[in-house]
């Protein structure tokens, strides 16, 4: 009888560290998503992780773009239909900067985007940043 208590111990010991184990791996985050509600992107900062995704999804009547800057080492340029989703895939570590081409513009000269004239939110460009973590 006083052989058997131990031998539960180390059992139950040895559940609960496997139990542990999974949860802090099922935990990790890989993906992110920025709405589109009008002419801008929320969050304006967003992050995943290097391997995950980045939804975009467009709650406005008009279409908009996810492009990369020029010259950016990783070129993109979604075109994302109004009511429609699109995704975005990273697989290197690092931040990156996009806009819409429709309602906003790069200026090479001092390395920032304006927000076009007609656009719903003329002081405040479409732009935004996504943040690649690297995974693990
Ligand atoms: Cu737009």
């Amino acid at each position: 009888m006083s052989l058997k208590t131990p031998v539960l111990l180390v059992a139950a010991t040895a559940l609960l560290t496997a139990c542990g184990t999974a949860t802090t791996a099922t935990t990790a985050r890989t993906d992110a998503t920025v709405t589109i509600p009008s002419d801008r992107f929320l969050p304006v900062i967003s992050q995943s992780v290097t391997g995950g995704t980045v939804t975009f999804r467009n709650a406005d009547a008009d279409a908009h773009t996810v492009t990369s800057l020029p010259g950016a080492a990783v070129a993109f340029d979604l075109v994302i239909p109004a009511g429609g989703t699109r995704t975005l895939k990273l697989d290197a570590a690092g931040a990156y900067r996009y806009y819409c081409r429709f309602h906003a513009h790069y200026d090479p000269k001092t390395d920032q985007v304006a927000a076009n004239p007609g656009a719903d939110h003329p002081d405040e460009p479409m732009a935004g940043v996504i943040v690649a973590a690297r995974n693990g």
